[in-house]
């Protein structure tokens, strides 16, 4: 399997092919089944950000520390951290409140050939238990918690990581200037039409997860990383209104 993609099955998402009743989307059983084709397809730039999470995991990541993935759904981001580890004493934890993608990352750690240990708990992220953190990724996670609620699990992340640890955080954002952000969500419009979805797909798609994922603008989240307790903030990737950022704490 290539650095890019170690998913073991690729089912194709029809979810919101056919009309349906509106209702909030949820990481359910049918959600997961179609999970890698779903990602893939949906979040510009999300083929290149898994990659490189490996590489900065690389970076930062120290012997006699704990890694975290918040959010690890199938666990692609968290195999990226898994081959971008090198110390043998370095603990992988993957977190996901989804009984569902449990289940499957379950599956798919098996079958990877790394042999580092990953322990699963499915849990909700803002209470998971997070200490001596070396690199933690939130790789379009927070971006589901309540607004309101973002900034205590950023401090307590801040808190739990060493001095040179890291935090990964990918998020779909907004702008503040309406006119970017017609074009922004236009040009991510015309890549979901460009890999496949249908009109009715992506506006059924747009309805269930407007009320779910509430993006903010990258000012409003270096600002929070920056309050919660991390030194430096920088944007590392961004793909129209898709962007990643490192948070580092300094030495
Ligand atoms: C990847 N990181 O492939 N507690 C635990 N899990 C949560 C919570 C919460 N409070 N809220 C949402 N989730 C992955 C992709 S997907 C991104 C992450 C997306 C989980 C939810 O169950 C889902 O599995 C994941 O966060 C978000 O790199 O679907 O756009």
């Amino acid at each position: 399997m290539s650095r890019t993609d170690r998913s073991p099955e690729q089912q194709t998402d029809r979810l919101f092919a056919t009309e349906r009743q509106p209702e909030d989307f949820r990481f359910d059983a049918a959600v997961a089944r179609v999970f890698p084709d779903m990602i893939r397809r949906s979040v510009p730039g999300y083929t290149t950000i898994i990659p490189m999470i490996e590489v900065i995991t690389e970076q930062y990541a120290q012997p006699n520390s704990n890694c975290y993935d918040l959010g690890c759904s199938l666990g692609a981001s968290t195999l990226a951290m898994r081959h971008g580890i090198s110390f043998d004493s370095c603990s992988l934890v993957g977190v996901d409140n989804s009984e569902a993608m449990i289940e499957r990352c379950e599956h798919h750690i098996a079958l990877d050939d790394h042999s580092l240990p990953v322990s699963l708990r499915c849990e909700n992220i803002q209470e998971t238990e997070l200490t001596n953190a070396s690199v933690t990724t939130l790789n379009f996670t927070l971006q589901f918690v309540p607004p309101e609620q973002r900034s205590s699990l950023l401090s307590k992340i801040a808190d739990a990581t060493r001095p040179g640890g890291a935090l990964i955080l990918s998020e779909k954002i907004r702008f503040d200037c309406e006119d970017e952000q017609t074009i922004q969500t236009r040009l991510h419009h015309e890549f979901k039409r460009a890999n496949g979805y249908s009109g009715l797909e992506i506006s059924q798609k747009r309805s269930a997860i407007e009320q779910v994922l509430i993006p903010e603008t990258l000012d409003a989240h270096k600002q929070r990383l920056k309050d919660a307790g991390f030194d430096r903030v920088l944007v590392w990737y961004q793909c129209f209104n898709f962007v990643s950022m490192l948070a580092i704490k300094a030495d």
